[in-house]
Formats: C-alpha cells, structure tokens, sequence
C-alpha cells in the first residue's frame, strides 16, 4: 500500500526548508578537524585582537563578561550535512567589538595548532557570530574546539574555527587554511559557495 500511495501520490517527502542546497541532515555531530586537538589550557585562556591601531587581550573571565547568550542555531558543513536547532552559548562578536578600534573591514581568524580562516567584519558582526564555550547544553569538549571556538552559523561550518585564539584585522580579503587549499573566500551555504 505504502508502494501505491508513494507511486500514484507522486509526491515527494517535503524538503526542510531550512536545509540548503546540496546538503543532507544529520541528528548526530561529526567531528571534522584538519589535524590533531591540540591540548588548550582552560583555565588560562585568554582571547586577543590586533588591528592597525594596536592589541587588545582579555582573560577567560574578562572575556565571559562581556555577556554570554544563548542562541539555537543550524550549522551546514561543506561536506554536505547540516544539523538544525542546536544550541549554543557564547559571547558575540558585536559586544567583543564594541571594545575595538578599526578602520579594517576583514579579519584573519587564528586558532591554537595554527588553522586560520578569513571572514569580513560584515560577516562577523549584526549578531551572526559568537565565540562558543557551550553546545548542546555543555562545556565544547576538546574534539569540538573546546575551550572557545567561533561560531558563524550563516556560512559553511569549516569558517566556525575551533580552539580560536583570536584574530587579525585585515585591510583586504586573504585567504585562510582551507580558503587557500580551494574552498570559497566566502562559504554562503545558500549560494553553494563551497570551491574558490
Ligand atoms: N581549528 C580548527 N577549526 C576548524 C577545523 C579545523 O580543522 N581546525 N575544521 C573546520 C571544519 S572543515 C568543520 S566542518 C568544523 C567541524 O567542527 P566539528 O568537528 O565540531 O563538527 O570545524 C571547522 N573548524
Ligand atoms: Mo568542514
């Protein structure tokens, strides 16, 4: 019967309209990471910016008071899975920022183990990206970038870098690890921007 329904029916299962083109959802979290997990210490974690006009640190606690929020979020990997409704805890990039002087319009992302990846400030900042510390209601585990990774939902998850250090204004656009090993500057997942 179910045969017949589908056949003569002819209609197909409805497409999440949430999922963008080319990808396929998953209920679990892979884990992808271009190279080991590097060993981070927690407890002396610190987050740095270096524009033209200078660097600005802030420590774990400095940092976590600037305001942590919870968002929930999808994420699409350019391996073509996505993964809706997840939750997480972060400070956003808006409120790191509101501390930072730059005429800069791009940054160079940096994290521990030396994996880098290029974002415009655009990307960043009107409440699209955070740094995590939480996902599925628990502290990132090491595998998942823990302590601290970026999170920017909106573009193909290898932008979201993992054991994030800090960052780098930039004056122009430059590719990161993966950009300049053939995946896209940008990474719009509903564009299918996934090669360069
Ligand atoms: N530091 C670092 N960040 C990284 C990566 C990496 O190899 N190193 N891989 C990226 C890629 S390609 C993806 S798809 C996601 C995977 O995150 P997950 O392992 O938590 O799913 O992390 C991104 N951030
Ligand atoms: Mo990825």
């Amino acid at each position: 019967m179910s045969f017949i329904t589908r056949g003569f029916g002819g209609r197909r299962r409805e497409r999440d309209p949430r999922l963008p083109p080319g990808q396929t959802l998953v209920s679990d979290w892979p884990v992808l990471s271009a190279g080991p997990t590097p060993a981070v210490d927690a407890a002396a974690w610190e987050f740095a910016i270096g524009t033209e006009k200078g660097v600005h640190r802030w420590n774990l606690e400095e940092f976590q008071a600037l305001g942590m929020e919870d968002v929930t979020v999808d994420i699409h990997c350019v391996t073509h899975w996505t993964k809706l409704d997840m939750p997480w805890r972060g400070v956003s990039l808006d409120r790191v920022f509101a501390e930072v002087d730059t005429s800069h319009r791009y940054v160079m992302v940096h994290s521990f183990g030396g994996y880098t990846t290029n974002l415009a400030l655009d990307d960043l900042l009107g409440g699209k990206s955070w740094i995590a510390f939480e996902a599925d209601g628990a502290p990132l585990t090491p595998e998942h970038g823990g302590p601290a990774r970026l999170l920017v939902p909106h573009l193909y998850f290898w932008k979201s870098a993992k054991w994030v250090q800090g960052l780098i204004t930039m004056a122009s656009d430059k590719p990161g690890f993966w950009e300049q090993n053939g995946y896209h500057l940008h990474g719009d997942p509903w564009r299918e921007e996934r090669y360069g």
